[in-house]
């Protein structure tokens, strides 16, 4: 087999950012999200903060109360929490981010690994051209940045991401793990938390070079065996854990930038209707009938607009996905000002085809 290629795309400060890109004139000032817990107008926690305002130590998991102490002199915005607006804009990225992957794992809201090995056909001089595509995609279609960890594995690909943040692109090859990692403190490797790091220093263990020259058998004795194991083998860089699809799929979906922004039902039905042929042939190829048909519509000023039908019962039909869609665009453009710039359909309620499914369950297809 070639090289395995894996990335893993992070976006920065995802939620603070997001808010930055509804309202850019904040964008130079520091910037915090907040779960507000309601008890009293400050009590709550940071969900997270923009750079700016990370410079003043302000982090995710901190009170309010105590981010606004450390922000007292500055012109700071406090803003709540918008999951709804976040998972709309995660949605979208994921999408893209996806068309680009052999396959694909989201963990979390704002990250993803992307095994991109037959992509670039082994090369990491590829896979960086890759990652610099992505990144600019993100950034002129979604004007978001990211960071982008490229490596052999899924290990090397975490670490690598978050080493230059943000904006950042880190690409380790194979002949590079050994120098990469063991210069790190040990705590950057996944899983080793404060007591684990206590513990390592305790046997003089500071850097993940010195973990991968300690003793194995040691390890074990200190650690159990199945984490001494798996320290060591991160030490040095291995790890086989497959980049795999996660949970069921939920809904399915495109979005497609128009040439031009309009508010023209003709003209975005014409980028519409392929859109639906996409989005049918991949509930096609898994199986599955829908119920719901949804569109989504991003305006000049880039807000997110969605709108939904529920039908009576779930079907396969095309025609119900193209039908529904137009009489919701048609009237989502009747209500709206402004004019559309990204148009999407989406998907989703979706239900396994019990009868078709038993013939590729049963015959071979090796
Ligand atoms: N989040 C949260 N509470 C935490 C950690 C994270 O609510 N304790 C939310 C807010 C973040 C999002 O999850 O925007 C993604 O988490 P990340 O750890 O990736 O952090 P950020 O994207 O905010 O920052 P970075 O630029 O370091 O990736
Ligand atoms: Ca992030
Ligand atoms: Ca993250």
């Amino acid at each position: 087999m070639e090289n395995r290629v894996v990335m893993l795309v992070d976006l920065d400060y995802f939620f603070a950012q997001c808010e930055e890109r509804r309202n850019p004139s904040i964008k130079d000032k520091p910037v915090v999200v907040c779960v507000y817990s309601g008890r009293s107008e400050d009590s709550g926690a940071v969900s997270t903060a923009n750079y700016i305002a990370r410079k003043y130590g302000v982090k995710s998991g901190i009170s309010i109360f105590l981010a606004k102490r450390k922000l007292k002199d500055q012109d700071a915005i406090f803003l709540p929490l918008d999951r709804d607006f976040y998972e709309q804009i995660s949605e979208e990225i994921m999408g893209v981010l996806r068309s680009y992957a052999d396959l694909f794992e989201q963990v979390g809201i704002d990250e993803a690994y992307l095994d991109v090995s037959q992509k670039v056909k082994g090369s990491f001089e590829e896979a960086e051209e890759l990652a610099k595509k992505i990144k600019g995609e993100v950034k002129t279609e979604q004007k978001l940045t990211c960071s982008i960890g490229v490596g052999p594995n899924k290990l090397i690909a975490k670490i690598a991401s978050s080493s230059q943040k943000p904006d950042g692109l880190t690409v380790v090859k194979p002949e590079q793990v050994e120098s990469f990692l063991s210069q790190l403190p040990v705590n950057r490797l996944i899983g080793v938390g404060r007591k684990t790091t206590e513990k390592m220093h305790d046997l003089g263990i500071n850097t993940v070079g010195d973990l991968a020259k300690y003793d194995v058998r040691k390890l074990n004795e200190v650690f159990g065996e199945n984490l001494g194991a798996y320290f060591h083998n991160a030490s040095v860089g291995t790890d086989d854990e497959p980049v795999q699809e996660r949970g069921e799929v939920e809904s399915v979906s495109r979005i497609f930038t128009l040439k031009k922004d309009t508010k023209d039902l003709a003209t975005i039905l014409e980028k519409v209707n392929p859109l639906c042929d996409d989005v049918h042939e991949r509930l096609m190829q898994r199986g599955l009938n829908f119920k719901t048909v949804g569109i989504v519509a991003v305006m000049t000023d880039l807000s997110i607009h969605s709108r939904s039908r529920t039908l009576e019962t779930p079907t396969n039909k095309l025609d119900a996905v193209k039908e529904t869609a137009r009489e919701l665009f048609e009237r989502f453009l009747k209500e709206s000002e402004l004019e559309v710039r990204r148009v999407g359909v989406k998907v989703s309620n979706l239900v396994e085809q019990e009868t078709q499914r038993q013939i590729t369950d049963f015959v071979g297809t090796d």
